[in-house]
């Protein structure tokens, strides 16, 4: 007969591996613009059982979790060698985040765990956490990572063990494996969702930044900034514009923040990014989209009214509901895009579009005439066109038909 340990341990490993196996399907529903697959991609139930259990039961006699991890989420992502990567941010029972890259042969199911978390290199004692990387493949042939470094405020008041500080970490890897830190992005404010875009600009490299007053509130930081930076391996931000504001009464008046770096397409450099309002239940994150210009990333040239992708159904709920956050998506080369987000900060999703439907969509869906008269008047303009298109196509079906 199995002794307590193993029988446990069996039923732990049939569980996961049934569940690493479990093939995703599209949701039956969707607007056309983003298909939704019904299964999260990556939940805390993937991780590798070897990182929380001790599986020797002379030390581990009842078969207990040692190290418990609470969350899964806001992955950047890259495809490498022919596969979906997800550089995953992990949250432990303890509060405290790191990255574990997971691996997809389709990126839509199967995604495995690589055999460690990443160690990146220690530098600096007084940084408590680390999260939210964004991976860049730069021209210059290194593949960065941009990520919020977190630590406690040194100018904190004695006894507030509250107030941190937010800053932009940067790291690089060809391998994935061995990682080189360089020094966190210089800036007179703090920073968060900083991202590196993927090419040179003026032979400069150029960050989208996110200033902010403080470690949660944006404040006076009027948006998602661009600044140049002459040598990466001593990054300070000189010059810093807005170039995607925040205004009153829309889905990001409170705050924002790039997700991962642009798509460059013929129509321009696609953007995914999140919006932040506040209501009664507290801050709601949803992810939207805007298109700038191919020779100038940091000019404007379309951004669709109002939200892409916002909370549904079990998305809505978890660690910190109402909340979708995106820092990775991939493109493949025949276009489709695969957008990775994480809902509620517990668990990552993939939803699936396509350059050419993520442009029609920026191009064609009007921009937010920021007051409800402007809201109406556009539903009947697209009314006016629609029975303006009913009359002519019923028109054309009246008329005689000749061979
Ligand atoms: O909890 C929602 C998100 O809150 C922060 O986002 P922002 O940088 O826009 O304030 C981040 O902590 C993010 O990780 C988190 O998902």
């Amino acid at each position: 007969m199995k002794d307590q340990f193993q029988q446990r341990w069996e039923a732990l490993v049939q569980r996961q591996e049934a569940l690493l196996a479990q093939p995703n399907t599209p949701n039956a529903h969707h607007n056309g613009i983003v298909q939704r697959y019904r299964h999260p991609v990556i939940t805390r139930e993937h991780i590798p059982l070897n990182w929380r259990y001790d599986q020797d039961p002379q030390s581990n006699p009842w078969c207990l979790e040692r190290i418990g991890v609470n969350t899964t989420m806001n992955a950047g992502a890259i495809k490498w060698n022919g596969k979906y990567l997800m550089m995953v941010r992990v949250e432990g029972a303890d509060r405290k985040s790191f990255f574990a890259i997971a691996e997809s042969p389709n990126g839509i199911d199967q995604f495995r765990f690589w055999p460690r978390p990443v160690e990146l290199p220690d530098t600096d004692p007084h940084e408590t956490n680390v999260y939210d990387i964004r991976l860049t493949a730069h021209e210059d042939g290194w593949i960065y990572g941009v990520f919020c470094s977190e630590r406690h405020h040194p100018d904190a008041a004695p006894g507030d063990l509250s107030t941190a500080m937010a800053s932009a970490g940067i790291v690089r890897t060809k391998d994935f494996l061995a990682w080189e830190r360089l020094p966190n992005l210089q800036s007179a404010s703090q920073q968060r969702n900083v991202v590196l875009h993927p090419e040179f600009v003026n032979g400069h490299y150029a960050f989208y930044t996110r200033p902010q007053d403080d470690f949660i509130m944006a404040g006076r930081g009027g948006g998602i900034g661009w600044a140049l930076v002459k040598d990466i391996q001593h990054p300070v931000v000189e010059n810093e514009t807005i170039i995607n504001k925040r205004y009153y009464h829309t889905i990001k008046e409170l705050k924002n923040g790039e997700g991962p770096h642009p798509i460059k397409t013929e129509k321009g450099w696609l953007h995914l990014a999140h919006g932040v309002r506040n209501c009664a239940a507290g801050l709601r994150y949803v992810l939207y989209l805007y298109l700038t210009d191919l020779h100038a990333p940091e000019r404007l040239i379309a951004e669709p009214a109002g939200y892409l992708m916002a909370p549904e159904d079990m998305e809505r709920t978890g660690d910190v509901s109402n909340v979708l956050f995106s820092n990775g998506w991939i493109c493949d080369e025949d276009g489709t895009i695969f957008i990775y987000y994480a809902s509620s900060d517990t668990r990552m999703h993939v939803a699936v579009s396509s350059v050419g439907k993520l442009l029609d969509y920026c191009l064609h869906t009007p921009e937010d005439g920021l007051r409800s008269a402007v809201s109406v008047q556009r539903i009947n303009e697209l009314i006016d066109r629609n029975l303006a298109y009913e009359g002519l196509s019923r028109k054309a079906s009246a008329a005689p038909k000749f061979n």
